[in-house]
């Protein structure tokens, strides 16, 4: 088991809802850096406000939208269901779908090479609460780590 870094002590309880089948990515609600709302934690990155990450990294108009929550998830972890409060006062559902990331790719510079072989070696061993290296999300970097980012050398599949 492992921390996702929202946390169950702050006025707005952090809830998970889904993950994808492969545990690196969860989605739920809860207190996020930019406000409580629905959240995607992955391995990568840890907890992002989705409605901040749509709406900034995707180009989304979500302005009005109040109190989402993302209540499900993909197996492959690219779409999220959830409910909100749109812009009339109405709960409304939604689904949204995320480009998915390389996990070897620990710069996201869409490529894996030496740079992510220094991340991975660079923090060998434990790996807590969350490292770029740790790419199965185990919480320690080892030779699992060095065979994924090994099997994607050169590119990243799609
Ligand atoms: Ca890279």
């Amino acid at each position: 088991m492992r921390m996702l870094g929202v946390s169950l002590e702050s006025e707005y309880w952090g809830t998970a809802w889904g993950a994808s089948s492969d545990g690196t990515v969860v989605v739920g609600e809860g207190p996020t850096d930019s406000g409580p709302g629905a959240f995607i934690w992955d391995t990568r990155h840890g907890v992002r406000n989705l409605k901040v990450l749509l709406e900034v990294d995707y180009g989304l108009n979500l302005k009005g939208w109040t109190s989402m929550g993302a209540t499900g998830i993909s197996n492959d972890g690219s779409t999220v269901i959830g409910v909100g409060t749109n812009p009339d006062g109405d709960r409304e559902a939604w689904v949204a779908t995320i480009p998915l990331f390389c996990v070897a790719d620990t710069d996201d510079d869409g490529s894996v090479n030496v740079m992510d072989l220094l991340a991975v070696l660079s923090s060998w061993g434990t790996c807590d609460p969350l490292c770029p290296g740790d790419l199965n999300a185990t919480g320690a970097i080892n030779v699992t780590d060095l065979i994924t980012l090994l099997s994607s050398w050169g590119g990243c599949p799609e």
